[in-house]
């Protein structure tokens, strides 16, 4: 049996990560963690593009055009939507989330959803960096993972 399974080797890839603006705090913490990840799994700097984009209901569509160059291996879309007082949580983090599974299965890359969709700032915060680790970091090894992986199916 041939089995096809990723590593957590960048080989001669480039990434980009698309990132919201909005919770920016947070969202930066993310992309460092992205970034750091990046790097220690072998990527160079030069081969990371970061696209900012107002909040997370404007990733979808700028990694659909991301996508769109060619010479992306995965997108990483990183974005912090914290429940408030009004039903536009939801709109937000429901759309950005299928959003970006049309994208991955309509062009067949992958799109790593490191959007958090918590239910407090406190949640946030322990998801980018602090008790529950940085889910920037861990969409990034998702990414080289599934980067690695086409590779091979290519
Ligand atoms: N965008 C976020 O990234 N996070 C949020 O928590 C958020 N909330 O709560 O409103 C948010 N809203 C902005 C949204 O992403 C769009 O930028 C805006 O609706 C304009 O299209």
């Amino acid at each position: 049996m041939k089995v096809i399974e990723g590593d957590l080797v960048a080989r001669d890839v480039q990434i980009a990560i698309v990132a919201g603006r909005f919770n920016e705090v947070i969202v930066n913490a993310l992309i460092e963690g992205a970034r750091d990840a990046l790097m220690r799994h072998g990527m160079s700097a030069k081969n990371i593009d970061l696209i900012k984009v107002p909040g997370a209901f404007e990733i979808p569509l700028a990694a659909k055009v991301a996508l769109t160059n060619d010479s992306y291996a995965a997108v990483i879309c990183l974005g912090a939507v914290i429940r408030g007082a009004t039903p536009h949580f939801d709109i937000v983090a429901n759309e950005s989330a299928k959003g970006l599974s049309a994208i991955a299965l309509d062009h067949g890359m992958p799109i790593i959803n490191g959007i958090l969709t918590t239910d407090s700032i406190e949640q946030t915060i322990e998801r980018a960096g602090t008790k529950a680790g940085n889910k920037g970091g861990e969409a990034a090894a998702t990414a080289i993972e599934m980067a690695s992986i086409f590779q091979q199916l290519d």
